[in-house]
């Protein structure tokens, strides 16, 4: 294995795989494990991904814990015992760094790292990255890894910079604990960061106040302790286990239903949705079939938890404010809470409601909206990211003939399966902005595409083949198969990161594979089944 340094002279190795996320620590043990030379090339200081930045208090996965991990060793998940049904970062960032140590991965990992650029050198027939320590490194191959949800996008609004109270962003929580008591805090954005830490943080600080622009719908997390019968139970059942998410729609356990929400009489459905209630994580989407195809169901499940909203809330105008209007529930990603609306009943919680009274500017003491000023000594950012296609896009990523990928995806991205780029040979993502992405568990997604990529790899070695592009046609038919399935989901009728409305100049529409997880599996093996038929193969110049 060679270790690239600081040096002029470029490092060969087979694979580079960029970012130390799920998908990146599975890709550089997969390849590793082939026996290829591969480096993972990481930002952050280590493994973790999303759980490595996000340490803000309250952040948790709204994914069960037994689902949200690897399936590829037994061993590790043997050896590995969840405490909670959802984990809570502290502990997901603890199994990240089990799963490095158990299979030795950081000696292939250059951490604190950053990749600027990628190029493809046709004549070489490899990929160049460059550094921001000025390495560069030569690799057939490139994975990008770079998960979907890794670039922080600040919100809009002018004087950020005057601030001079503490600036907190969640996705760049420091390390050290931060001590909110007696503080006066101000936190914009109630998406699930925000949800997650305003019902922590709102029983901590002296005043907590929510700067709301869109709220968005929250169901009951229900967390519990796992019981050790549980977990032994779970852990004789794993490999039962994995093979049903991969024939889930969510790439999780929880089964979905067949059934329309109308098939049933009035009554029955209110007893199903107020089971769903207590019974709390995501078994309102497993009640149903057609939540997120039927407007007139989805109407109903959207009054019924407008409803529990003003039961919970004991200020009738913030529990007004807290409803969500104008986008059916489940099209904004649906956030799982630990008594996010109770939070609200604190005297020192104040819901400040953005869409009455905008926010005008950050001032050097606080927040000013049109009403007036709110003073701060600390004030939380929780406004999303540049999501999907941000990291990438961040890149100078080079193809074929010099073309820019940014140029490519000036309209929105293209791709194949979310995997492969026309016009940009032997370059992959994991997780990409055109699969399930973000729609399904995306520790699910990154095994399923590392896989992919390792069989294509490992094809192209038997066949003696340099370099694997998808063709244009290929890619046309994979688009207009995601962007159909998109057109009959309710999910484009929101405005949120899923569509990318979030980021002022981001071509908006909804890209991802809403057809669920089971089914992108099905056409990803399809394409391999058929001989690569999708992909135009070169020659070797040499064997890798
Ligand atoms: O980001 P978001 P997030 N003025 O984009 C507001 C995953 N995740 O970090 O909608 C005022 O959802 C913005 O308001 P609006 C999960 O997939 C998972 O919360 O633009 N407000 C919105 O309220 C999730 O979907 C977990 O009107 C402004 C908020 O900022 C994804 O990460 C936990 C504003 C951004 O919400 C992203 O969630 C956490 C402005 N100028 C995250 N600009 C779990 O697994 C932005 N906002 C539980």
């Amino acid at each position: 294995m060679s270790n690239p340094q600081t040096t002029s002279q470029p490092t060969r190795l087979d694979v580079i795989v960029v970012g130390a996320g799920f998908g990146g620590m599975y890709a550089v043990y997969k390849f590793r494990e082939m026996g290829y030379d591969v480096t993972g090339i990481e930002a952050g200081g280590d493994v973790g991904g999303v759980w490595y930045w996000n340490r803000y208090p309250g952040a948790r996965c709204d994914l069960m814990s037994v689902d949200y991990s690897y399936g590829f060793s037994d061993e590790i998940q043997q050896e590995w015992s969840w405490s909670e049904q959802f984990a809570a970062q502290p502990e997901i960032l603890a199994y990240a760094n089990f799963v490095a140590d158990r299979l030795d991965l950081r000696k292939s990992f250059r951490f604190n790292t950053r990749v600027t650029s990628a190029i493809w050198d046709e004549a070489g027939k490899l990929w160049r990255a460059t550094t921001d320590r000025g390495e560069v490194i030569e690799a057939p191959f490139c994975v990008m890894s770079t998960g979907p949800l890794s670039i922080p996008k600040d919100p809009d609004i002018p004087g950020l910079d005057r601030f001079k109270g503490q600036l907190l962003r969640a996705q760049k929580w420091p390390h050290e604990p931060v001590d909110f008591a007696g503080k006066r805090v101000g936190i914009i954005g109630t998406g699930s960061t925000g949800i997650q830490i305003v019902q922590e943080v709102g029983r901590k600080a002296g005043e907590l106040f929510v700067f709301q622009r869109t709220p968005s719908w929250t169901l009951p997390m229900r967390n519990h302790d796992l019981e050790p019968d549980y977990i032994a139970e779970m852990k004789k059942h794993y490999p039962a286990m994995r093979e049903a998410m991969r024939m889930n729609p969510t790439g999780g356990t929880r089964p979905v239903s067949t059934r329309p929400f109308f098939s049933l009489p009035p009554s029955q459905r209110q007893d199903v949705m107020e089971h769903a209630w207590q019974d709390g994580g995501h078994t309102f989407l497993a009640c149903f079939s057609d939540l997120l195809s039927n407007q007139e169901a989805n109407d109903q499940v959207a009054d019924f938890v407008r409803a529990k909203i003003g039961q919970i809330v004991e200020d009738p105008k913030a529990a007004e404010a807290l409803k969500p209007r104008g986008y059916p529930i489940f099209a904004r990603r649906p956030c799982l809470d630990t008594e996010y609306y109770e939070t609200y009943n604190l005297p020192n919680v104040h819901l400040m409601d953005c869409l009455t009274d905008p926010i005008v500017e950050i001032t050097e003491t606080g927040i000013r909206t049109e009403v007036g000023e709110t003073e701060l000594d600390m004030l939380i950012l929780a406004t999303g990211y540049d999501a999907l296609t941000g990291a990438l896009l961040a890149i100078d990523l080079r193809g074929r003939d010099g073309r820019l990928l940014r140029d490519k995806w000036a309209s929105g991205p293209r791709s194949f399966l979310g995997m492969m780029v026309e016009g940009f040979p032997n370059l992959f993502a994991t997780s990409g902005p055109n699969g399930p992405a973000a729609l399904a568990n995306l520790i699910t997604i990154a095994e399923n595409d590392v896989d992919w990529v390792a069989n294509l790899i490992e094809h192209m070695k038997a066949e003696g083949l340099a370099s694997a592009e998808v063709t244009k046609a290929a890619e046309d038919r994979w688009m207009n198969l995601v962007l159909a399935l998109a057109e009959r989901s309710l999910v484009r009728k929101a405005k949120t990161w899923w569509v990318g409305s979030n980021v002022k100049g981001k071509p908006e529409g909804l890209t991802m594979f809403v057809g669920g997880f089971n089914k992108y599996r099905e056409h990803c093996e399809a394409a391999a089944a058929s001989g690569y038929a999708d992909l135009s193969f070169e020659k070797a110049l040499e064997k890798v």
